[in-house]
């Protein structure tokens, strides 16, 4: 049974990088602790406040961040914290060497119909500044609060999943996912059909005509609409996620956010053999331009990405 800190230990030398993995590691297991008892404690409801993106902040949102916090401030080697529940950059400490970036609770719109939800975290070099490519990052991962509580971490090998214990210990569970190449399963909100460019709407209608059509195989589709939840699925098992650009987000970029969201899920996706793209470039190739720059995600396996791909390359 390998422990984080033997499999932290393995990955790397550097135990100031390997403290931030602890330290968010256990700002998961604590998140964890918070949402079995949220119905309880009531603490589902709306906070009141509304985050950068001007959406209503839950009462777990903020609580969660807060988490972050707690669990960053003592460790000298973070300088700074972006979160998606903070409008600008918060320092942590002058002399750190790390630039962590999360969102705290992604999905929380699901927390009321206890849905998986999750953690999200990306770690860069503190000397690249606030906007640097996700292809700089040091390492990442999510933790899934599910039915059990997995971690999924990446340094810059291979992607590890992780199961929370009743001991409050994690334990490695899968040394190195696999994405399969291959898959019959994808992810979107259908309901944004009406929206879609040219490119999603001739994949999505290649996969729904099955094997009757150009795919030649038959596909099922599922959409949790919590990005953890749904990025699991794909890590475990294969698939591809979308969430493209379209008329009604183009003006804004996208959806979803680059450094908190698609940055670190493109990261631990590729570690595990999968692809990540806009549908015309690489998303850790993206430069930013905000720290909540938003970006179109798709993700997956990697012949799914490919004909996602190739839509965008005849769309032109
Ligand atoms: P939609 C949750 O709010 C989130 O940021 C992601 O976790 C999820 O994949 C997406 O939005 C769901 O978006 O448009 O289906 O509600």
């Amino acid at each position: 049974m390998t422990l984080l800190a033997d499999w932290l230990r393995n990955q790397t030398d550097d135990e100031t990088l390997a403290s931030v993995f602890i330290a968010m590691a256990d700002a998961g297991a604590e998140i964890a602790a918070v949402l079995r008892q949220a119905p309880i404690a009531g603490q589902t409801g709306l906070a009141g406040a509304t985050n950068v993106q001007g959406e209503a902040q839950k009462a777990l949102d903020v609580i969660s961040n807060d988490i972050v916090l707690n669990h960053l401030r003592p460790n000298p080697h973070v300088s700074i914290l972006i979160s998606e529940e903070l409008d600008e950059a918060v320092e942590v400490s002058s002399q750190g060497q790390f630039i962590v970036a999360t969102d705290p609770l992604d999905g929380s719109s699901n927390l009321d119909v206890n849905v998986t939800v999750g953690t999200i975290f990306s770690i860069l070099p503190a000397d690249g500044g606030l906007l640097q490519k996700g292809s700089a990052q040091l390492g990442a991962g999510y933790v899934a609060y599910g039915p059990a509580t997995s971690m999924v971490l990446r340094l810059v090998g291979q992607t590890a999943v992780f199961t929370l214990g009743s001991d409050g210990g994690w334990t490695l569970i899968l040394g190195a996912a696999s994405v399969p190449e291959a898959s019959g399963e994808y992810a979107i909100n259908t309901a944004r059909e009406r929206f879609w460019d040219s490119a999603t709407k001739g994949y999505v209608t290649e996969n729904v005509a099955g094997e009757t059509g150009a795919a030649g195989k038959r596909y099922n589709m599922r959409w949790v609409g919590s990005m953890v939840a749904d990025i699991h699925r794909i890590l475990m098992r294969g698939g591809i996620f979308l969430y493209p650009l379209d008329s009604e987000t183009v003006s804004k970029g996208g959806r979803l956010r680059l450094l908190y969201e698609a940055n670190p899920m493109a990261w631990l996706v590729e570690g595990a053999g999968g692809k990540s793209t806009t549908g015309r470039e690489r998303i850790l190739d993206v430069m930013p331009v905000d720290i909540h720059q938003r970006v179109p995600v798709i993700l997956g396996s990697a012949e799914e990405v490919a004909r996602v791909e190739a839509w965008y390359r005849k769309a032109g």
